[in-house]
């Protein structure tokens, strides 16, 4: 789906970049909540960081820019403009829209998977839960409210218990390029996602010429971390292949106390890609990829033994059809997703051998057509289909261990089908309407003949919406005025989203009230979630000053939200405690800003912002899960060969939290405390064929939580704590190569 998202993204945003980062009053006013003593010991020394070097260039943009050619992204602007990455990565940012190359270092070093690569976008965070395979979260809103697409492919986890969001299967090298879209502003996507959408894009250049290349990497880090990838490439005028292979593992890492957490995990990926390319505007791919991991899970009594993904995909993309009719895009996908959890593969001490394989099942396809009927009107046209299944089987005791011998059992199908226009209206040269609208026909069966409820002693009970059929007709769009600025932009939108329940609200949680047998069930209970929301944005690029500023308001109608410890009665007598899903009322609003200078000598300085506030309206308390304000601050000085930067993270505290209450990830455990973290890094660059670039991460060894994240498990060798802690001091070393 490359040509249609680029080719929309490039008429819209035109040539600008736009760097990212914040209004200095803001950070000084933020910084009284926080810890003072090291923030200005850590200033001081930026500050005294050598003013005056050789004059930058910006060849590292160039080593790192993937297959991608002919977008904003690559011009060499934005290589310089990255506070949370290290000065190598290049990174646009408009308003809406912000994209990086996954491949290129990252500092804090994140894990082998999607969200951790995510969380240096400011106002994106993760939902710890062990040393992988956290939950992406944006402004407060996770699982279903952010839409994650492979390749314009969508894959639903397996676990529900959320071990394994789609970013759980992302291999972040196995991928060129990465963007989040902000907001409902975009209805190209598939159906419901209300804060955001992010897309991991592969994409492999036309050969103009028999030829071929390769790139590779090898990460070195603390906690035995190691991490490998190879992508090589060959081609000629007629056609490619492409074969990239990923390999990371950890052991458990030790937070700032030196406490181990368990953490540990291994993973590994294997794509191979073949492109039939007649001519350059017209490309057939066939792809598949093979991916295994295991990783342990400090805050639950399971770990995953298993996450295998089976995939097949086959793309279809012409371009320059004609003037009117200009380009055709095609895809259809098949993702297998098998996933095994227990608490005897990676863990000792279980009193009982207990497992769990869950597996699904999702197969889609998309069509879509770029029209530009005049010079000024351009749109996307298309439809999309969705079909997911999902199954499951457990065993304990003393047959655990030959769980694969039972049958799989059906829980739950769902179907979407979905039609979409989005439309570019240029009223101007420097002004244009973009317009959206989607239509969704959503359908889900619940296949569960019982429920089985927790408590003492556990037992099951009939479903009463066993073999039911839900039906829901859903719509979204928005609009939007965009308006250019000195090398800027401002927009304003307005968008609206209904989303259907997800497996894990619709089918995973119970119903509220105190009726046990008729409110078991949430699947025919739970409403639709409708977001209306606001976003509002400028960005400013003149001589040495990028900034951006994205503000949004939502107001979100049967927001459903997920209660854990909800008192129902006991299977046979006295209570027991339950997690529900119900419908509320609720209300966010915040935003991210960013502010770079560039200073001469190759010297920059760079600083973000970024808060959401929510409110649930219906019981008139805080809405949960908000992560708290946050702002990073960095200081980068490039002479061309050699890198040095610094950067300082500024958490505050959250004491707006609702507890037990949340998303079908986590919920509120009580107050987040602040906390401040420092990095530093360097790098040096031979050519444009290799670089060495190596840091510490939590140079102070603060021992921290973040505030959403998932609370500590009682796992035997390791110390319980309240919330799942993040790594202490960490030293890593990442050496890039291509050839
Ligand atoms: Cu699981």
């Amino acid at each position: 789906m490359q040509h249609v998202s680029k080719g929309e993204t490039a008429m819209r945003y035109r040539d600008r970049t736009i760097g990212d980062a914040v209004r200095g009053n803001a950070i000084g006013e933020a910084r009284n909540a926080w810890p003072t003593k090291r923030v200005i010991a850590v200033l001081a020394v930026l500050l005294a960081a050598p003013p005056c070097f050789a004059h930058h260039t910006d060849e590292r943009a160039d080593k790192n820019g993937g297959g991608y050619t002919n977008t904003a992204a690559d011009t060499n602007e934005t290589a310089q403009y990255m506070p949370s990455i290290v000065v190598t990565a290049p990174q646009t940012t408009t308003g809406l829209e912000t994209s990086f190359d996954p491949k290129a270092p990252q500092q804090p070093l994140p894990a082998n998977d999607g969200a951790s690569l995510l969380k240096s976008i400011p106002g994106m965070n993760v939902i710890r839960k062990g040393g992988t395979d956290g939950d992406p979260i944006f402004r407060g809103m996770a699982a279903s409210r952010l839409n994650i697409l492979f390749d314009g492919e969508h894959i639903l986890g397996g676990c529900g218990g959320r071990m394994d969001p789609p970013t759980a299967y992302i291999f972040p090298d196995a991928f060129d390029r990465v963007t989040l879209i902000k907001g409902p502003q975009s209805v190209r996507y598939g159906h419901g996602s209300s804060a955001g959408t992010v897309l991991f894009e592969r994409h492999s250049d036309y050969f103009e010429q028999t030829g071929g290349e390769a790139s590779a990497a090898v990460t070195a880090a603390s906690f035995n971390r190691l991490d490998y990838f190879l992508d090589a490439k060959a081609g000629a005028p007629l056609g490619y292949a492409r074969g990239i292979l990923t390999y990371a593992k950890s052991d458990d890492y030790k937070d700032g106390d030196g406490k181990s957490v368990h953490s540990e995990y291994e993973r590994q990926s294997a794509s191979a890609i073949v492109g039939y390319t007649p001519d350059p505007n017209t490309r057939l791919e066939l792809s598949m990829v093979r991916s295994d991991a295991v990783a342990a899970y400090a805050d639950r009594g399971m770990d995953g033994s298993l996450f295998k993904r089976e995939n097949y995909a086959l793309k279809l993309e012409k371009n320059a059809i004609g003037s009117v009719f200009e380009a055709l895009e095609a895809n259809a996908y098949y993702n297998y997703i098998d996933h095994v959890m227990d608490n005897y593969t990676l863990r000792d001490g279980a009193a009982m051998d207990m497992v769990s394989n869950p597996d699904r099942k999702t197969i889609g396809g998309r069509l879509a057509a770029v029209l530009m009927p005049t010079a000024s009107l351009k749109a996307v046209i298309g439809a999309d289909a969705q079909y997911n299944r999902h199954t499951g089987r457990s065993s304990s005791g003393m047959n655990a261990r030959a769980y694969n011998e039972l049958s799989r059992v059906e829980n739950a199908r769902f179907t979407d089908y979905g039609l979409f226009a989005e439309t570019t209206w240029s009223t101007a040269d420097d002004s244009r309407w973009v317009f959206g609208l989607r239509g969704d026909w959503w359908e889900a069966k619940d296949y569960r003949e019982t429920i089985s409820i927790g408590g003492m002693p556990a037992s099951t009970r009939p479903n009463p919406t066993a073999n039911e059929t839900r039906r829901e007709t859903l719509f979204s769009g928005f609009a939007r005025h965009e308006r250019d600025l000195l090398g800027g932009e401002a927009y304003m939108g307005l968008g609206y989203v209904q989303r259907a329940p997800d497996f894990w609200e619709a089918i995973n949680k119970e119903a509220r009230g105190q009726d046990n047998a008729a409110s078991l069930s949430v699947f025919d209970k739970i409403e639709p979630e409708k977001t209306a929301q606001l976003d509002l944005g400028v960005t400013y690029n003149y001589e040495n000053l990028e900034g951006f500023v994205s503000i949004f308001y939502s107001k979100i109608d049967d927001f459903i939200l997920i209660q854990s410890g909800y008192s129902k009665p006991g299977a046979s007598m006295g209570t027991r405690s339950a997690t529900v899903a119900r419908n509320i009322n609720a209300s966010t609003y915040g935003g991210e800003a960013g502010l770079a200078y560039r200073f001469s000598g190759g010297l920059k300085t760079s600083a973000s912002l970024a808060y959401t506030r929510g409110e649930n309206d219906t019981d008139n308390r805080a809405l949960a899960q908000i992560p708290p304000l946050e702002g990073r601050l960095g200081l980068d000085w490039d002479n061309g060969s050699w890198t040095i930067g610094a950067l300082a993270r500024f958490v505050a505290s959250q004491n707006r939290y609702s507890l037990n209450e949340g998303n079908v990830v986590g919920q509120d455990l009580g107050r987040g405390d602040a906390f401040n973290v420092f990095s530093i890094n360097g790098g040096y660059h031979w050519d444009k064929t290799a670089s060495l670039i190596f840091g510490i991460d939590n140079v102070f060894d603060e021992t921290y939580s973040e505030f959403i994240s998932k609370s500590g498990a009682s796992v035997e060798g390791y110390e319980q704590t309240i919330r799942v802690n993040e790594p202490g001091r960490t030293f890593w070393a990442k050496a890039q190569f291509s050839f």
